[in-house]
């Protein structure tokens, strides 16, 4: 969009000075970056009004991402950026004097959900705009986002994350579109009239959702799509029935927090009304919207696509079942039809305590007319599956097992499309976990692989490497991601691979001195950056980076003079307040860089770094200055990962098992240009069904694999309680469930294949370049691509020239 400098000057200072009847000279950064956030705003607001009115008018078909979770990050750079006013605003401020990155730091970073499924969400939004596809957002408005950890003598302590408490300037408050929820009550069926059956309710708890839109920005080609978050309150004409603050506890409570467990499903009664409430409202502001396009209601599916993120929003499938059954009057096999075909859904994990699970009791009581449905989709699911497939499968695929409703199977029956997140977790999904559905519908089953928006992870996290491919290789890669692939071309180039190096230097000086801020940690901006940033689970492998660090540290001591690759290990992990081994793997890293860090025999040869409170803005600091990127999962276990394809387009070397889409990073870089080891997710099946896995035999035999465990129980890592032996156990006793040590010692070979590589800096370089060159295919443009094409029959809606275009699509 056009702005000039002067034009924006003035509109600053007249935004700032009707916010806050002072001069913008008075103003904190908070205000300052209020009054620029909202006269950003005020420059999308023509292009969301415009895009909104377009796909009416134009009859367009609707994508509705359905999620529970949605990670945008701060969003003034990348709305700015995306609108092409970045330079102008970042110009137009120093002519005031005033700093952009400085204003850009005040933007709470809202933490609206736990990691890698959340973050995707935000990544798809982004792509959707940026094809210029009618995708919408549909989520909850938590008051209060994932905890802000903190670290207490090295323990995890979790605080209250207010992120609305400066006001959020991106949302927009839609009180013209709220839609009623009912909880609980009575419901029965009468016959009307016309001999229609029509629900009666008595008793219902009603809860009033208003829905907050905040624009989601296209780059460069005027869309601006809409991300709608819920937040729950008493509804006006009830206010009245509401005596005392604790009376209207349980209306607020719905949207107050976030759940912050990511892979532990606990069946609070807290979180089924939490769903039901943003699957509720969100189908109803459909249905209505939907009535704008005047096509008659079995064409639904021709206008909209619901999108169900993992199997939290399954409940989208009774729910729109509900609302053309009961309000719109539509029969039973009508309402599947529209239902089946409108509705897909992606699984994101197969880790089994993570696969909700719903007591029956506790949905026939909460969602009683839901429940009736359920029931009915599960009845004609058993009478049409049990003559075809028999009892087994029949049984084994039923949503209503053993007094549970089952919403993995809900979300498949529901679907017209099954997706995973990358192709091993899809074969997985087809050979294991959704084996005899797979019988049953093999045609719903496909891969869609993750993908990342280049445009906040590359363009904006690391402008200088931005820089770097632009005057090598033009600025089409932007637009067309595959055209990176050019880059490669310069692997040879002496120049640009110093100019690599110096890229990364510069980023690695950068977060050296962020880490000195907020650590009080020096560290050697030379020293090799060595990253695993993610959610804190034993499946994930932090502790067998830990046993690594531990080695590193038992040779260092043995012989001080040798001559090490000086390493900086830097973690950045929540674990989930109530995952007690998972906060005891946090104590001992904490624990143990407080010894490597201060002891004088170790130097700069090892550091360790845990940042606290990872999140969106810390992943944007540190992927830019990282040198190697740490994928260790247990093979099988790791769905897809995202990070593993930020931390590669920013020139990582991935450290990998061949798990999720580090299998595809191989594919698409040559193993040669990446350090893979361990067990192969084969190997790990085999090894589960033969049981034949003996840790302790490793412990015993494996010399120096003993002499790193027992430093957990030994003394040698100051101030641990009993976390050093909570791991010892877990890993030797216990039989370690995740394969830590089995993978050990080709963990270990890998990573002295590292240093050796660190050694020659230029073959480094070329590496690095060619991952970088390598790393288009995970672009999240394509992904949306794939889904808009396979799964939502949607389209563009923008014009050849504008924006992204994806024709020349890399080959999968
Ligand atoms: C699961 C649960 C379980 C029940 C209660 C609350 C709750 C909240 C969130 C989750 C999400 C777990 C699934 C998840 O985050 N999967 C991750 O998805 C990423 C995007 O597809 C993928 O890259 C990661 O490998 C996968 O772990």
């Amino acid at each position: 969009m056009e702005v000039t400098v002067k034009q924006f000057v003035k509109e600053f200072k007249q935004q700032f000075q009707s916010m806050y009847a002072y001069s913008y000279e008075e103003g904190s950064n908070e205000q300052l970056y209020n009054a620029l956030g909202l006269l950003v705003k005020n420059y999308i607001s023509s292009y969301w009004k415009e895009t909104r009115e377009k796909y009416i008018k134009n009859s367009v078909k609707q994508v509705y991402y359905f999620s529970m979770e949605f990670l945008p990050g701060r969003q003034l750079r990348s709305n700015a950026y995306n609108l092409g006013l970045l330079d102008v605003v970042k110009e137009g401020l120093s002519e005031l004097e005033l700093s952009f990155d400085q204003l850009a730091e005040a933007e709470a970073d809202p933490a609206l959900g736990n990691g890698g499924l959340g973050r995707l969400a935000s990544c798809f939004m982004d792509s959707l705009a940026s094809l210029g596809m009618a995708g919408n957002g549909n989520g909850i408005r938590y008051q209060y986002g994932l905890f802000r950890q903190k670290f207490v003598d090295g323990y995890q302590v979790e605080l209250p994350e207010n992120w609305l408490r400066y006001r959020n300037v991106w949302e927009t408050r839609n009180d013209k579109s709220t839609c009623m929820v009912r909880f609980g009550g009575n419901v029965w069926l009468e016959e009307n009239h016309q001999g229609h059956l029509v629900p009666h309710y008595e008793n219902t708890l009603n809860v009033l959702a208003v829905p907050y839109d905040t624009p989601m920005v296209g780059y460069r080609n005027d869309t601006v799509n809409n991300l709608r978050l819920w937040s729950a309150e008493i509804p006006v004409e009830e206010e009245a029935n509401y005596h005392t603050i604790e009376e209207t506890e349980p209306i607020k409570e719905i949207t107050q927090v976030l759940y912050p467990d990511d892979s532990n499903y606990e069946g609070r009664l807290l979180r089924l009304k939490q769903e039901y409430f943003m699957v509720s409202a969100g189908v109803q502001s459909i249905i209505r919207h939907f009535r704008k396009y005047n096509v008659p209601r079995k064409n639904i599916p021709d206008k909209v696509a619901i999108h169900i993120n993992d199997t939290h929003p399954a409940l989208v499938v009774p729910e729109l079942m509900r609302i053309l059954i009961d309000e719109e009057h539509l029969s039973w096999e009508q309402a599947w039809e529209i239902t089946f075909k409108t509705c897909s859904y992606t699984n994101h994990t197969i880790l089994r305590e993570a696969l909700e699970k719903w007591p029956i009791d506790m949905m026939k009581e909460l969602l009683p007319r839901i429940y009736m449905i359920i029931e009915e989709i599960n009845n004609r699911f058993v009478e049409n599956t049990l003559p075809l497939y028999g009892e087994r499968i029949t049984w084994q695929t039923a949503i209503l097992q053993n007094g549970v409703v089952n919403m993995a199977h809900l979300a498949v029956i529901g679907s017209h499309s099954v997706n995973g997140v990358a192709k091993l977790h899809t074969d997985i999904l087809m050979n294991d976990v959704l084996k005899d559905f797979f019988e049953l519908y093999p045609e719903r089953f496909n891969n869609k692989t993750n993908g990342i928006t280049q445009r906040r992870w590359v363009h904006l996290a690391n402008p200088e490497l931005t820089k770097l491919i632009d005057e090598k290789i033009g600025e089409n890669w932007k637009l067309t991601p595959s055209e990176l692939k050019v880059f490669k071309g310069f692997e040879k180039d002496k120049d640009t691979l110093n100019k690599l190096t110096d890229v990364k230097l510069k980023n690695k000086k950068r977060l050296a001195d962020y880490i000195k801020e907020v650590k009080g940690i020096t560290v050697d901006p030379n020293a090799l950056f060595d990253v695993q940033i993610k959610r804190l689970h034993a499946y994930k492998r932090q502790h067998l980076n830990l046993l690594h660090i531990l080695h590193r540290y038992l040779e260092i001591k043995a012989d001080p003079s040798a001559d090490y690759v000086p390493r900086v290990f830097i973690f950045g992990a929540k674990a989930a307040p109530s995952y007690h081994y998972a906060k005891q793997i946090i104590k001992v890293i904490n624990s143990l860089a407080d010894l490597v860090n201060n002891d004088p025999d170790v130097g700069d040869k090892l550091k360790i770094v845990f940042f606290e409170n990872y999140g969106v803005s810390l992943a944007e600091k540190i992927i830019p200055a990282a040198d190697i990127s740490e994928q260790i999962s247990l093979a099988s276990m790791e769905a897809s990962g995202t990070s593993n394809m930020k931390l590669m387009a920013n020139g990582a070397l991935t450290l990998a098992t061949l798990d999720g889409a580090n299998i595809e990073i191989k594919d698409f870089v040559g193993e040669e240009n990446l350090f893979v080891f361990g067990l192969s997710s084969k190997e790990v099946y085999e090894l589960k069904a033969n049981q034949s896995y003996q840790a302790r035999e490793l412990y015993e035999s494996n010399p120096k694999l003993k002499n790193v465990l027992d430093a957990l129980t030994s003394g040698t890592i100051p101030n641990l309680q009993d976390e050093g032996y909570a791991l010892f156990d877990s890993l030797v006793n216990f039989n370690d469930e995740y394969f830590v040590l089995k993978d050990f010692a080709s963990y270990v070979e890998a990573q002295n294949k590292v240093d050796d590589l660190y050694k020659d800096q230029n073959e480094w370089a070329r590496k690095s370049l060619l991952n970088i060159a390598s790393s288009a295919p995970f672009s999240a443009d394509y992904t949306i691509q794939r889904y808009a094409d396979d799964i939502w029959k949607v389209r563009s809606c923008v014009e050849e020239d504008e924006g992204v275009h994806l024709v020349d699509e890399p080959l999968y």
